[in-house]
């Protein structure tokens, strides 16, 4: 796989004033000696002339080279700063492929520090995430996945893991002797103890994932109740239509913005009605199926509609607000997601003239979060923005770890194979079943780091890398 040697431009496209032409492989000696004219030494900066055929001088920049496997990638790696110019930099690439290299994919040089080791696969793509992050958080979070913290994390649930199945498959071994070789409590111990740290990193991720990907915020309610205009005060531009016309959205747009550094995906939704206009059916079709997706689900009521209760959310607020999402809400299994992403905000409250406010509100047994603002005077988008950070636990995100949705759901496996094996031994189960489950939690972890993976999986993940990474 590691075959031939590859090369890029590593520095973005257009002019600058650093131009970087990174290479990689097994053997660079001839190819440095002819790109430079003479045996660099290792890990030294030389200032010398980068020569074109014939010894032509097409650059003069430093020379670095990095024999293996002192370097990011394991192997051979020579990198020449030049001027940044594209020009000047496509000669330079142009001759390094006359002398044999290739043009590396998108995220070649990190897939092959991957291969030979110098990466796991969690590191690997907080490489790529530190380059696509749009906040300080989110690049806080993927400098410590990158220096190993979450696979650190990782390594010694996997050693608990082990410890578990060695006991186990011992056991098994000797199950036809009389000698008793299990301790129960002890493998039980083991599991309960692995427990709270999988959950605690599960948190973790969680919000790295948030941060990474971004919390998905639905606009939704009734036509009229200014969840068009609210979407135009938090991105603070006219995105939206807004006219007093109900029905004036109907197709779902969205916008990513940053809110005190959490990176935002909004979606503002058609208002959820029922229609004989078949546009506006299929606008309020794929409302639903956005808040049904959604990590958070902003649910708008007009305040100036219940004059006479400006004090808790109403038996009336609840029932105008949450009537629409009647079917999910019956639907035991639902409820408690649905209930669980909600947040009632009562928009027009210039109006009424009451003050901004967040709440937590109850009614019937519901706890729900209820924001009162305007989005026409911009008051109170301060603490829905509050309720947005604390909804995501977030607090600055200090400990998040960078993560992607198949680190999460891995962690959710790992999590349900730990509980199973817990319950086949309360039951006395048979051992084989116990180490099947304990073996099923240590692959899921396993494909965490990457130390069981896929060909498909390393595509995938690799080719959304930048060039020359
Ligand atoms: N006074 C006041 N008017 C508001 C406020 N928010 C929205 N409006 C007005 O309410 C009307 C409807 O606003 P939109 O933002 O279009 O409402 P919407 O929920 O997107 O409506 P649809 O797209 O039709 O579902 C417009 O005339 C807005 O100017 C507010 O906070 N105060
Ligand atoms: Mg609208």
């Amino acid at each position: 796989m590691n075959g031939r040697n590859i090369c890029a431009i590593a520095t973005a496209p257009g002019r600058g004033s650093i131009g970087i032409l990174r290479i990689s492989g097994q053997s660079l000696a001839d190819l440095a000696h002819s790109l430079i004219g003479f045996a660099p030494e290792p890990r030294k900066a030389h200032f010398c002339a980068f020569l074109g055929e014939g010894g032509t001088v097409l650059d003069q920049g430093i020379a670095l080279y990095f024999p293996a496997p002192d370097s990011f990638t394991g192997e051979d790696v020579l990198e020449l700063q030049g001027h940044g110019g594209r020009i000047v930099l496509e000669s330079l690439r142009e001759r390094a492929l006359a002398l044999g290299a290739r043009q590396a994919r998108p995220g070649e040089f990190s897939e092959r520090a991957f291969l030979n080791g110098k990466l796991d696969l969690v590191q690997a793509e907080a490489i790529a995430d530190l380059i696509d992050a749009d906040s300080r958080q989110a690049a806080r979070s993927a400098v410590r996945t990158l220096t190993g913290e979450f696979s650190r994390h990782i390594h010694s649930l996997v050693a608990t893991l082990t410890g578990a199945r060695v006991m186990l498959e011992s056991a098994i071994d000797f199950s036809d002797s009389d000698i008793e070789v299990l301790d129960p409590t002890e493998v039980r111990q083991a599991l309960e103890g692995i427990l709270p740290s999988l959950e605690q990193l599960r948190d973790r991720s969680r919000q790295g994932a948030l941060l990474n990907e971004g919390v998905t915020v639905v606009l939704g309610g009734l036509p009229n109740v200014g969840k068009s205009s609210l979407m135009n005060a938090l991105s603070g531009e006219q995105t939206a239509i807004v006219t007093p016309i109900p029905g004036t959205t109907r197709d779902l747009l969205s916008r990513r913005i940053a809110l005190n550094g959490l990176p935002l995906q909004l979606i503002d939704t058609a208002g959820l009605r029922e229609s004989g206009d078949p546009i506006e059916q299929e606008g309020v079709k794929r409302a639903r199926s956005a808040m049904a997706s959604a990590d958070l689900i902003l649910l708008l009521l007009d305040a100036s509609q219940f004059p006479d209760c400006p004090g808790e959310l109403t038996r009336e607020e609840i029932r105008i607000a949450l009537g629409p999402l009647a079917e999910y809400l019956a639907d035991e299994d639902e409820r408690a997601d649905w209930l669980g992403r909600l947040c009632i905000v009562r928009n027009k409250i210039d109006l009424l003239d009451l003050p901004p406010a967040l709440k937590q509100s109850r009614i019937e047994g519901l706890a729900l979060p209820l924001v009162q603002l305007s989005a026409k005077t911009g008051a109170g988008l301060d603490l829905l923005g509050k309720h947005l950070q604390d909804f995501v636990a977030y607090a600055g995100g200090e400990d998040a770890f960078v993560a992607r949705a198949r680190h999460l759901e891995a962690l959710d496996e790992a999590r349900s194979q730990c509980e199973a094996a817990l319950a086949n031994l309360a039951r006395r189960a048979p051992l084989e079943l116990i180490a099947e489950d304990l073996r099923l939690a240590q692959a899921a972890l396993d494909r965490i780091t990457g130390e069981v993976t896929t060909d498909d999986l390393l595509g995938e993940i690799f080719s959304r890398f930048c060039i020359g990474k």
